[in-house]
């Protein structure tokens, strides 16, 4: 009886390791899906460099503003675009949707230090000139920021319209 009750005991603890080996891997799946999902993703993805359709000149500058600070692009064109800063502080144009901006924005005023290098945005130093290659795949209105901290708060936002 004492023989039963161990074993049992071993199996019990068998499907909890089982259990909880399943819902470590549930939780890695869900982490490999997040790019495709998350991130920027509702205005397309990362840009093909050799498929480029347009290039497209933004000017980021001290005065807390891109230019243009409005671009039009087509549904499933590639723009490359060539942001050059032409202040004295860094400055970054970042992709994404005004709220996903915000919330990034908000990071960074906590995490002043943090780098971040992911295909929807570029950081240029001043003087420089950067590029971010990207494919708007969706039509709709979405929006471009700067991350530096109180850059955004400055109003350093843009948007990009995408038609059909
Ligand atoms: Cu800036």
């Amino acid at each position: 009886m004492k023989r039963l009750i161990i074993a049992s005991a071993i199996a019990a603890s068998l499907v909890f390791a089982a259990g909880a080996m399943a819902h470590g891997d549930e939780e890695h799946g869900k982490k490999e899906e997040q790019p495709a999902d998350g991130h920027a993703a509702a205005l397309g993805k990362p840009g093909d460099p050799r498929k480029v359709t347009r290039s497209v000149n933004v000017e980021m500058n001290d005065a807390m503003r891109f230019r243009p600070d409005s671009i039009r692009v087509k549904r499933g064109e590639t723009i490359r675009f060539i942001v050059r800063n032409t202040g004295k502080v860094k400055h970054e144009m970042v992709l994404g949707t005004i709220k996903e901006l915000k919330e990034h924005a908000g990071m960074m005023r906590k995490f002043p230090e943090m780098e971040h290098a992911d295909p929807n945005q570029v950081s240029v130093e001043p003087g420089m000139t950067g590029e971010l290659v990207w494919q708007f795949t969706r039509a709709g209105t979405f929006d471009f920021a700067c991350l530096v901290p109180g850059h955004f708060e400055a109003g350093m936002v843009g948007k990009v319209r995408v038609s059909r």
